[in-house]
């Protein structure tokens, strides 16, 4: 277990139902640290290289154009275990599946519809954070930090 960063969107539906302030309010309480946020309505063409894994797939046009339907919330959150512990809270990709307490297992119903997006790996996270924030992260000393994880 190690601090890492992780990618960490909200998808458009997500920003429409007013979810942002909540997603985000679970990382901050989680004791992560924010290190970048901006809105981004992303192009078919920037969507397919994020999923460029999932090209081929029977569902890959429909995420395509549900991802580019809107703006995105899209943020770096850094701490321990940033990546899995993320995952975790966001709950499985398919809300049928979703445990409640989870995001997607609280707001969501249908897997073409699960209002989030975390990486699912360091190695993701390191590729996602390089596509949509090529400008970098913001680096600064987070108050939580002694008292989050020692
Ligand atoms: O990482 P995660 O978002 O949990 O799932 P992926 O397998 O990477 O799929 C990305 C995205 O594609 C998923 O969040 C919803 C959509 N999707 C779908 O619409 N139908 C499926 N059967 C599988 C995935
Ligand atoms: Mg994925």
């Amino acid at each position: 277990s190690k601090t890492e960063r992780t990618f960490i969107a909200v998808k458009p539906d997500g920003v429409q139902r007013g979810l942002v302030g909540n997603i985000i309010s679970r990382f901050e309480a989680r004791g992560f640290k924010l290190v970048a946020l901006k809105l981004v309505h992303a192009s078919p063409e920037f969507l397919e290289k994020h999923y460029a894994d999932l090209k081929g797939k029977p569902f890959f046009p429909g995420l395509i154009k549900y991802m580019a339907s809107g703006p995105v919330a899209a943020m770096v959150w850094e701490g321990l275990d940033a990546v899995k512990t993320g995952r975790s809270m966001l709950g499985a990709t398919n809300p049928l599946a979703s445990a409640p307490g989870t995001i997607r297992g609280d707001f969501a119903l249908a897997v073409g519809r699960n209002i989030c997006h975390g990486s699912d790996s360091v190695e993701s996270a390191e590729k996602e954070i390089k596509l949509w924030f090529p400008e970098g992260a913001i680096q600064y000393t987070h108050a939580l930090a002694d008292w989050t994880f020692e």
